[in-house]
């Protein structure tokens, strides 16, 4: 079973995302995991991404088809894939498509999770100020501006992807704002 995650930053994606991974042996497929892990590593391509994901950008399609492609090509012994934060663009959409049919695969699942915009700020603004206080630094993006056109940029160029996959049939959406186990739950249900 291959799904994809679909919501604006700090809606949960990468939490619920890391639950299937522990519950059901599937494999996530993290793009801002992938491109941070880049940046650490001081590739040519991490110094290209830092700074645009410091400013709360989105990284081009090139790239991130590109380490996605990667991924898919490698295969591997799982329960599906989770895309986690891609595609984020219609143009990474039809790459997704496109990859999936050459590989064989099929995208059954499309989920939503719904929070409104004042509970991701307190979110992401809780999760800077927790890894603070653990003695850490906050990511680079977690802070209000980079939230500011990281929420711009969701609205702008990720939220027409709902209507694409609504169109196809694929899109189911539920409430992001429970607690992780409700989340969870609600997900558990549209995934059987
Ligand atoms: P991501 O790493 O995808 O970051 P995100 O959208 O903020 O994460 P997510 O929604 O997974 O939130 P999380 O579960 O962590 O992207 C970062 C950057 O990478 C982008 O801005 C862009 O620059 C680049 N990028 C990535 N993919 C790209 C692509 N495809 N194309 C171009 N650029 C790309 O949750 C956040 C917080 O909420 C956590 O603290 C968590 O504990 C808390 N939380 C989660 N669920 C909760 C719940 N139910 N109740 C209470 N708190 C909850």
């Amino acid at each position: 079973m291959n799904i994809i995650l679909l919501g604006p930053p700090g809606a949960g994606k990468g939490t619920q995302a890391g639950r299937l991974v522990a519950e059901r042996n599937m494999m996530q497929l993290s793009t801002g995991d992938m491109l941070r892990a880049a940046k650490d590593s001081g590739t040519e391509m991490g110094k290209i991404v830092a700074g645009v994901m410091e400013r709360g950008e989105l990284v081009t399609d090139e790239i991130v088809i590109g380490l996605i492609r990667e991924k898919l090509e490698e295969g591997g012994d799982h329960g599906g894939f989770i895309f986690d934060g891609f595609p984020r663009t219609l143009a990474q959409a039809d790459a997704l498509g496109d990859l999936l049919a050459e590989t064989g695969q099929t995208l059954d699942h499309v989920v939503e999770l719904q929070v409104n915009d004042d509970i991701l700020v307190e979110r992401i603004v809780g999760r800077a100020a927790e890894a603070v206080a653990a003695g850490g630094t906050a990511r680079a993006d977690d802070n209000a501006e980079s939230l500011k056109i990281r929420l711009m940029e969701y609205y702008k160029k990720t939220s027409p992807l709902l209507g694409y996959y609504y169109a196809k049939g694929d899109l189911t959406s539920i409430d992001g704002l429970g607690t992780m186990d409700a989340v969870a739950s609600d997900l558990a249900k549209v995934l059987g």
